[in-house]
């Protein structure tokens, strides 16, 4: 008898255990960066952005338009085209770990840049 409850217990166990390590699949996310703070500052907020590989950024035009999205050398990530009205967008899906700095072309000079770092 006593061993048979032991064996239902280590059953219930097992069971306990894989519904425990039955992880969740990673699912990317989807992160805004502001062109133009709510302040009316040339900048981006945030300016850097700590993300997964696999994840997106959100360029959300604010305030002080035009803006655009810059990456030297690299023009899949990069999003040349001027934004005027707020809440136009650009997005890039970032699938490899590394540091990738951007800039906005009309406001570098006044430090309008910014950083993506892929984990
Ligand atoms: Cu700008």
């Amino acid at each position: 008898m006593a061993k048979k409850i032991s064996l239902l217990l280590s059953a219930l166990a097992l069971v306990i255990t894989s519904c425990l390590f039955s992880a969740n699949p990673a699912l990317a996310a989807t992160y805004e960066v502001k062109m133009g703070s709510d302040t009316g500052m040339l900048m981006f907020e945030p300016s850097t952005i700590e993300i997964k590989e696999g994840d997106t950024v959100k360029w959300v035009n604010n305030k002080m338009s035009p803006h655009n999205v810059v990456f030297d050398n690299d023009s899949v990530k990069s999003h040349k085209q001027l934004v005027f009205s707020p809440g136009e967008s650009y997005e890039t899906t970032f699938t490899t770990a590394g540091e990738y700095d951007f800039y906005c072309e009309p406001h570098r000079g006044a430090g309008m840049v910014g950083k993506v770092i892929v984990k």
